[in-house]
């Protein structure tokens, strides 16, 4: 039920019991006065200004109305937690619901903007019923939230009410502004669609393919609780192997939630034949000695953040010789792979890095002709078969980050120093696939790191993750016995 009181809406259940005069003047009396929290500036605030002014520059002129986006029901009048808009974040560092950032051509400096973040305030003891009745947004249902001031103060921007956003953006109807669709369904109907809106979308792609140094740090902090996640991993395979894959993508979880926000992507958490499954989720099967583990997953950390590792191991902690056999020429393919990622690089050159090793390790077992083993020859492609999906992809807020950037700036761009990528090479052997030896069918072996793009090459961030074979059974046997 929407209830309206004097400045505000709010929500009620039809099974909460009516409020009576009397309780009504009770709950608005004898609270201790309205705290003012200290607020220490937010790291991210001189960061989050400089890409505002890149987006400024970008649309000279033109209002620009970036949402935060809003609860998403679950069933009924239960929601899935909430997570903003990733363009919303990177332009604030504001992580609330249904906040919006609001852009307007400054008319004192032309050729730039005036930002304000529109966000709900934190309603007063005093003079409103919502803290002890909304169910939504009641700081009794859901906690102290910061205020207008507060919030101003940690990210040096303008802050105004919520409640006050539908008459700015009637204002703004008119005036060519442009959104970013698909987050707050209010907003898109309070200001009609817009030819350029699809640019907005594209340009702040763009924007975030360089990473700041903030960004870089965040990354780390969410790679770091990602190794542990692993770690968690290894040390529970016991569990695992008493129960199902489903205790080991509730050990990363566990891991995720105490070290950062939530995963960045829902876990895979691959047994045996399951790795040949790209997008394995349902994570309900047996966990067997002498099978293999293929584990993607990545921690996203406070600051939204995710990384996204992939590694594949032996359950009892010895890789058998044919899972050896794939596993290194997996980890030959993406040793190549890492080689070619350096600035000025092409996008596609570290794919065909990975895809020329794949060709000649396929041809050598003669699974592929060796036709396929000449990189501009018509077989050129024929190990995708076996290899399945692209080498890598970008990373940061999004797992597949920036995936609305022009391709001349990401699938046939360059690499430019800043750009934060994974490098995730896989072969993938069905079971029913008689084109290859019996003894590899049902292996499927991924590795993935993430890695940044350097003056001279790049750098990898997973490297407290070993990647060849070897280490990987020492680093597994150092976790079981500690
Ligand atoms: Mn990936």
């Amino acid at each position: 039920m929407e209830l309206m009181t004097a400045d505000r809406t709010f929500v009620t259940a039809s099974y909460d019991a009516d409020i009576s005069p009397a309780l009504k003047a009770f709950m608005k009396q004898g609270w201790a006065p309205d705290p003012i929290p200290p607020t220490e500036p937010a790291e991210v605030a001189p960061y989050a200004a400089k890409r505002r002014d890149g987006l400024s520059a970008a649309f000279t002129g033109r209002p620009i109305v970036v949402p935060a986006g809003t609860p998403r029901v679950r069933n009924d009048d239960t929601f899935y937690s909430f997570r903003p808009g990733s363009d919303f974040v990177w332009l604030t560092g504001e992580l609330s619901p249904g906040a919006v950032l609001v852009m307007t051509p400054d008319a004192d400096t032309p050729g730039t903007h005036v930002s304000t973040l529109f966000i709900r305030a934190a309603a007063s003891r005093h003079d409103s019923e919502e803290f002890y009745r909304d169910r939504n947004y009641g700081e009794l249902w859901t906690g102290r939230r910061r205020g207008l001031a507060e919030t101003s103060a940690a990210l040096g921007l303008p802050t105004r009410d919520l409640l006050e956003l539908d008459a700015v953006l009637a204002g703004l109807s008119a005036s060519g502004a442009v959104v970013r669709r698909g987050f707050d369904t209010d907003v898109e109907g309070l200001i009609p669609p817009n030819a350029d809106d699809a640019m907005l979308a594209t340009t702040l792609s763009d924007l975030r393919l360089v990473k700041d140094d903030w960004e870089i740090a965040q990354l780390c902090d969410a790679v770091a609780a990602t190794v542990r996640g692993f770690e968690d991993v290894v040390r529970e395979l016991g569990n695992a192997r008493a129960t199902s894959e489903r205790w080991i993508d509730g050990t990363f979880w566990r891991r995720a939630r105490v070290d950062g926000n939530d995963v960045g992507y829902t876990s895979i958490a691959a047994a045996g034949e399951h790795a040949c499954v790209l997008h394995w989720t349902h994570n309900d099967g047996p966990v067997r000695d002498g099978d293999l583990l293929l584990m993607d997953a990545g921690v996203e950390n406070r600051a939204l953040y995710t990384a996204d590792v992939t590694r594949t191991l032996p359950i009892n902690g010895r890789f058998s010789d044919p899972q050896r056999r794939v596993y290194q020429l997996v980890y030959e393919a993406q040793t190549a792979a890492l080689a070619a990622v350096k600035p000025g690089a092409h996008f596609r050159d570290y794919f065909r890095a990975a895809g020329e090793v794949m060709s000649r390790g396929l041809a050598g077992w003669g699974i592929l002709p060796e036709s396929a083993t000449d990189p501009d020859g018509p077989d050129a492609d024929l190990h995708r078969r076996y290899t399945l999906h692209g080498t890598g992809h970008m990373l940061g807020l999004d797992v597949h980050d920036c995936s609305k950037a022009r391709k001349e700036n990401y699938h046939e761009g360059v690499l430019k120093p800043g750009y934060v990528l994974t490098v995730e090479p896989g072969l993938y052997f069905q079971t029913d696939d008689l084109t290859v030896p019996a003894e590899l069918r049902g292996i499927g072996v991924r590795i993935e790191d993430n890695v940044v793009v350097t003056q001279d090459g790049c750098r990898i961030l997973t490297d407290a993750l070993p990647r060849d074979p070897a280490a990987v059974e020492a680093w597994m046997a150092s976790l079981l016995q500690d």
